[in-house]
C-alpha cells in the first residue's frame, strides 16, 4: 500500500475566525497554518487565499505572496491552489492562480447546492475550460467531486481529451448540497473510479475523522483542515491545521500506514517533475 498523502486545507473561503480564532486570513497567518500542518505530517496545502479582513479572493499576485511565504517555511511542500474559489466569483476570476504554475490545483467537476441559497457552479463547458487550462500548464488537478454524478462528468471529460491519466481524486464528502459523509456514500464513491486512479477523502465536520479512517485502511488518501472542520474533537476547537493532521498522524500509526513526504508525494501522484 502506497505511504499516505496527508492535505491540510487550511483556510477554505467561507470558514471565519468567528467559527474558530485560528482561521488564517493574513499571510503570515497562512504561513504558521501551513507550518504547523507541515510538521505534523501534512504534504500537500490545499489553498484559498483572503484579504487580511478575511474577504475571499482568487487575485493572483495576493497567491503569489502567499504561496512564496508557505514554501519559505514549509521546504519542499506542494502548494495545491484552489481554482473553486468562492461562490460567485468568475471563471477566469477564479482561475488566476493557474497563471502562477502550481504543480497541482483544483478542478470542481459540477455543479450544486452551497447550502442555504447559494450555488456553486460548475457547467460541463466550465470543467473542460479548467481542465484545458490545467493541460495546457503542465498542472495535475485534484478532481474534486462533492457527488456521485461528478465523477461521471470527470469520466466523460477525461474521455473527451480533457482531464488526463491518472486521474486524481478528492471525496468532498458532507457538504450541505452535495453527498453524505456515511461509510455506505463512500464505499459508493471509490467503487465508481478507475483502478489506476488515486483519491483523497475530504470529510466535512463530523464526518472528518471517520472518512479518513476509512480511506486509510482502504489505501486512499486523507484531506482535513479548517476549510472542512474546524474542532479537534466534539465541542473542541483545534488550535491549529497541525492538531488536525496530527490527528490522522496517530490514526494512521495506529492502523499500520506510514506516512508520506512531499517527495513521495510527488511520485505517488505522479506530478510532472519541472527544471
Ligand atoms: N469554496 C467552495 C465554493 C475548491 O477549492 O476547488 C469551493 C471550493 C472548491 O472550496
Ligand atoms: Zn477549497
Amino acid at each position: 500500500m502506497d505511504k499516505l498523502i496527508i492535505t491540510a486545507a487550511i483556510c477554505g473561503a467561507e470558514v471565519l475566525k468567528e467559527h474558530n480564532p485560528a482561521v488564517p486570513y493574513t499571510v503570515e497567518e497562512c504561513a504558521r497554518e501551513a507550518l504547523s500542518a507541515y510538521q505534523a505530517g501534512a504534504s500537500i496545502i490545499h489553498l484559498h487565499v483572503r484579504y487580511d479582513d478575511g474577504t475571499p479572493t482568487q487575485d493572483k499576485e495576493r497567491f503569489r505572496v502567499v504561496m512564496d511565504a508557505i514554501a519559505r517555511a514549509c521546504p519542499g511542500i506542494i502548494i495545491q491552489p484552489s481554482t473553486g474559489g468562492a461562490v460567485g466569483m468568475t471563471n477566469d476570476e477564479r482561475l488566476q492562480p493557474t497563471e502562477l504554475n502550481p504543480e497541482m490545483a483544483t478542478l470542481d467537476c459540477g455543479t450544486l447546492n452551497f447550502g442555504g441559497d447559494e450555488i456553486f457552479e460548475n457547467t460541463e463547458n466550465t470543467i473542460k475550460y479548467f481542465g484545458q487550462r490545467m493541460i495546457e500548464r503542465g498542472i495535475k488537478p485534484e478532481l474534486e467531486v462533492f457527488d456521485k454524478s461528478m465523477i461521471e462528468m470527470a469520466l466523460r471529460l477525461h474521455k473527451k481529451g480533457f482531464i488526463l491519466s491518472p486521474m486524481h481524486f478528492d471525496f468532498v464528502m458532507g457538504v450541505n448540497g452535495g453527498i453524505g459523509g456515511s461509510l455506505r456514500d463512500f464505499v459508493f464513491l471509490r467503487g465508481s473510479i478507475p483502478p489506476d486512479a488515486t483519491y483523497t477523502a475530504a470529510g466535512l465536520g463530523r464526518y472528518e475523522a471517520t472518512l479518513a479512517a476509512a480511506a486509510i485502511i482502504d489505501g486512499g488518501h486523507v484531506r482535513v483542515g479548517f476549510e472542512d472542520n474546524v474542532y479537534l474533537s466534539k465541542g473542541v476547537l483545534a488550535k491549529s491545521n497541525g492538531e488536525l493532521v496530527a490527528k490522522v498522524v496517530r490514526l494512521a500509526r495506529e492502523l499500520g500506514r506510514d506516512i508520506a513526504t512531499p517527495s513521495e508525494a510527488r511520485q505517488i501522484l505522479g506530478l510532472p517533475v519541472r527544471k
